[in-house]
C-alpha cells in the first residue's frame, strides 16, 4: 500500500505537473562569489545567470564593520553575515525565472559618491533559464 502511494508520487510528480514545475537536477554546480562591498549598501554581482536545475555553492564575503544578510525567497535562503565575515551555502535552482536576493538584516545608511544608499538597496538579481528554450 505505501508503495503505491509512493509510485503515485512519482508518477504525479513526472507526469501531471507543468513541465516548468517538474524538480530537475542538471548535475552541474556553479561556484559563486557574492560580495557584500566595503560601505556601498550593494552586492557584487548584481546579476547571476544559471540553468535550472544547477546546483549552486555561494560564498558570500561581508566587508563591512557591520551585519548584514542574504535571503533568496525562492530557495528558502536566509542567512545572517556577521561583520567581516564570510559564509557558505548551497542549493539547486528548481525553479527557472528571476529571483531578487537581497539583504535580509537591516544595516543602515550612508553616501557613495554623493548618492545615498541604504540597505533597501541592496538587491541583486538571479536569472535561471528555462533548459528547453536556447533563446535565453
Ligand atoms: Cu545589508
Amino acid at each position: 500500500m505505501g508503495a503505491l502511494v509512493i509510485l503515485g508520487g512519482i508518477f504525479y510528480r513526472s507526469f501531471l505537473l507543468p513541465e516548468s514545475a517538474v524538480p530537475v537536477i542538471s548535475g552541474k554546480t556553479h561556484e559563486i562569489t557574492i560580495t557584500a562591498k566595503k560601505d556601498q549598501w550593494r552586492f557584487e554581482p548584481e546579476i547571476i545567470e544559471i540553468n535550472r536545475g544547477d546546483k549552486v555553492i555561494a560564498t558570500v564575503i561581508n566587508e563591512d564593520e557591520y551585519d548584514h544578510g542574504i535571503a533568496i525567497d525562492a530557495f528558502g535562503i536566509s542567512q545572517r553575515m556577521p561583520a567581516k565575515s564570510t559564509i557558505q551555502f548551497e542549493f539547486v535552482a528548481t525553479q527557472e525565472g528571476d529571483f531578487p536576493f537581497y539583504c535580509s538584516v537591516p544595516c543602515g545608511e550612508g553616501k557613495v559618491d554623493g548618492v545615498k544608499r541604504t540597505h533597501f538597496d541592496m538587491i541583486s538579481k538571479l536569472h535561471v533559464r528555462s533548459i528547453n528554450s536556447s533563446t535565453e
